[in-house]
C-alpha cells in the first residue's frame, strides 16, 4: 500500500490506475514552502507529511510551464487555476506567437530512512546547494544525472527521494472534459489531455513518467 498525501483527487485517480499497489489518499494539506521549483516544494512536503503521519508517504508537486510566459504559472499552477481559471490562461497564451509548454511533476518519497545510491536524486533539505540542484532538476527536461552521493550536506534533515517527469506539448483552446486542472488546454500529439482516458494520459504524462520511475524503484525497496 502507498499513502499518497494530496488534496487533489485527480492525482490519486491517476496513481491508482498506474500503480499495482493499492493507493490510499491522505487528505493532509501540508504547508507548502515558497520556492520557485517543484523539487524543493515536493521534498519539504514529503518531509512534513512523514513527520505528521509517521508512515511512508509520497507527495506530488506539479505544474504547467508556458514558455512564452516565462514559465508561468509553474509552481503556482494550483493558485492560478483557482484564481484566474484555465480559459484566461489560454487567452494570455493565445496572444503569443509561440505556444509551447510543458507539464512537470516531482514525486517525493519519504519513510524516515536513508537511501542507497541510484540515478534519482535525494533531497536532504535546507542548503542552498540542494535548492539549486532542485532548480536544475525542475528546469531540465532530460533525466537528471544527479546521484545520491552528489547531494551532500544537511545531514540532520530526513532524506527524501525524488522522481521527476516532464512532458512537452502545446497550449490550445480548451477541448475535452476528462482529467483535471489545465488538461483541456494542453495538447500532446493532436489530443488534449482532457480528451484522453486515464490510461492514455498516464502513458505519456509527466505524472505517468514520474510514477514509472517511482514504481520501478519502489519494487526494490
Ligand atoms: P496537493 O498540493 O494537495 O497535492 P494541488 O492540486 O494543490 O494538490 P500542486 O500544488 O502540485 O497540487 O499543484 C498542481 C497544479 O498544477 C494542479 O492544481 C493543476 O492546476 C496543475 N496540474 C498539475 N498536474 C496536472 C495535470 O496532470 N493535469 C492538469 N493540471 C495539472
Amino acid at each position: 500500500m502507498v499513502t499518497f498525501v494530496t488534496t487533489n483527487p485527480g492525482k490519486i485517480h491517476e496513481a491508482q490506475e498506474y500503480l499495482d499497489e493499492p493507493v490510499e489518499q491522505l487528505d493532509f494539506d501540508y504547508p507548502e514552502v515558497q520556492a520557485d521549483n517543484l523539487a524543493t516544494v515536493a521534498a519539504h512536503g514529503a518531509r512534513a507529511a512523514y513527520e505528521h503521519t509517521g508512515e511512508p508517504v509520497i507527495v506530488d508537486d506539479s505544474g504547467l510551464t508556458i514558455e512564452a510566459l516565462g514559465g508561468f504559472p509553474g509552481p503556482y499552477s494550483s493558485y492560478v487555476e483557482d484564481k484566474l481559471g484555465i480559459e484566461r490562461v489560454w487567452k494570455l497564451t493565445e496572444a503569443e506567437e509561440k505556444r509551447s509548454g510543458a507539464f512537470r511533476a516531482v514525486i517525493a518519497y519519504c519513510d524516515g530512512e536513508g537511501f542507497a545510491a541510484t540515478p534519482e536524486p535525494v533531497d536532504r533539505g535546507g542548503s542552498e546547494d540542494d535548492q539549486r540542484r532542485g532548480q536544475d532538476l525542475a528546469a531540465d527536461e532530460r533525466p537528471s544525472a544527479t546521484t545520491d552521493e552528489q547531494v551532500a550536506g544537511g545531514e540532520d534533515a530526513i532524506p527524501v527521494k525524488l522522481f521527476e517527469g516532464v512532458v512537452p506539448g502545446e497550449i490550445v483552446a480548451p477541448r475535452g472534459d476528462g482529467g483535471f486542472g489545465f488538461d483541456p488546454i494542453f495538447e500532446y500529439d493532436g489530443k488534449t489531455f482532457a480528451e484522453m482516458d486515464t490510461d492514455e494520459k498516464n502513458a505519456v504524462s509527466h505524472r505517468g513518467r514520474a510514477l514509472a520511475k517511482f514504481a520501478e524503484w519502489y519494487a526494490t525497496r
